[in-house]
């Protein structure tokens, strides 16, 4: 699926997206999950194929080491299922529905100019969206987030490094602390707890950890050491709804306020992620906007639309909420596998 824009992190720029569906039957029914992996193992050690494989070759229950997102596609596949047996929303069979509207924000890739950025911040809050994240990294930082602090003095914003620094660069980013930002994600490594903690020592905006924590033992590591005051929660990343959920329950539990996070995904893994952001602890805007932003045309219908007040309004129809598209899944889909059991 082509995206609208490019978008581009520290670890590279995405153009299209090559995206695994799962369906699981069973009662003459169907859930739906999405694989959320890049086409590259850059954002973590998974990509598109090897969760093609892992999705093929090690079915359920098989215990495997790793492979969150291939796991997660799968297991919001069978939430997704579930929800539709009982015939109540996915929404309320994770346990979630702590609000009916969930508040939205977008991440706006690193752009060719400062010019350009400023048009799309423009673009994005003149929408509703209830706060902006841009991706830095060295030399698209500080200067950069000057420029939209100057044109943007009160929206609430952030910045997402995605693993572009090292405790290095503790200075550097220490000058971030004079635009007041809301948090900064994941500026050091993508499996590294410790130097997070030791930079959060020296830095007055919160840090956010996304790659780092892929399960509730780790966050509950990261709390312990002090390395984050918020954690943004991406299903795929921590392999499916159930991981998820104590995660978020960690959090709580800490007083450390939890925001779901976004992988590009399809209306589909949109939809998992608008269920997810019911639970209580989702109290930050999450990176869950608008089909829009992305798609010409999404694989369900209606398109996920956000409000004039930055919010997604939740459905009550069973499961996902949002019609499957099948027919134009079907024309766009370039590889299929059934797995009988
Ligand atoms: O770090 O949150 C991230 C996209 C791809 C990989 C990693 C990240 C992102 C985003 C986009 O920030 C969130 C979205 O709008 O889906
Ligand atoms: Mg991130």
């Amino acid at each position: 699926m082509p995206l609208v824009h490019p978008f581009e992190t520290s670890f590279g720029r995405t153009a299209e997206r090559r995206i695994i569906l799962v369906e699981v039957c069973a009662d003459g029914l169907s859930g739906w999950g999405e694989v959320t992996c890049g086409e590259h193992p850059f954002y973590n050690e998974e990509w598109t194929d090897s969760a093609w494989l892992i999705l093929r070759d090690y079915p359920p229950p098989t215990p495997i080491r790793g492979h969150n997102m291939a796991r997660g596609g799968l297991e919001a596949a069978m939430c997704d299922l579930e929800a539709r047996r009982a015939g109540v929303p996915l929404w309320k069979q994770i346990g979630g529905g702590a609000r009916p509207e969930i508040p939205c924000g977008v991440s706006i890739g690193i752009q060719d100019s400062v010019d350009e950025l400023l048009r799309r911040i423009d673009t994005e809050v003149a929408a509703g969206y209830q706060r902006i994240k841009i991706k830095i990294k060295p030399g698209w930082d500080v200067l950069v987030v000057n420029e939209v602090r100057k044109r943007f003095p009160r929206t609430p914003l952030m910045a997402d490094a995605n693993s572009a620094y090292t405790l290095a660069d503790a200075d550097h980013l220490r000058r971030l602390d004079d635009f007041y930002l809301m948090m900064i994600e994941q500026p050091l490594g993508h499996d590294d707890i410790v130097d997070h903690a030791e930079l959060q020592a020296k830095l007055a905006t919160p840090i956010c950890l996304d790659e780092s924590i892929r399960s509730a033992h780790h966050a509950e590591q990261a709390i312990r050491l002090h390395a984050c005051h918020i954690i943004n929660i991406k299903l795929g990343r921590v392999g499916g709804f159930a991981e998820a959920r104590r995660i978020h329950d960690v959090g709580v539990k800490a007083g450390i306020p939890v925001w779901c996070g976004g992988m590009l995904e399809s209306g589909i893994g949109r939809a998992h992620n608008i269920a997810l952001s019911t639970l209580p602890g989702f109290v930050l805007p999450g990176d869950v906007s608008a089909s829009s932003r992305y798609w010409a045309r999404d694989v369900v219908t209606p398109a996920i639309e956000v409000t004039a007040q930055g919010t997604i309004v939740t459905r009550d129809e069973p499961g996902l909420g949002y019609e499957i598209d099948r027919e134009y899944i079907d024309s766009i889909t370039v590889r299929q596998e059934v797995v009988s059991r």
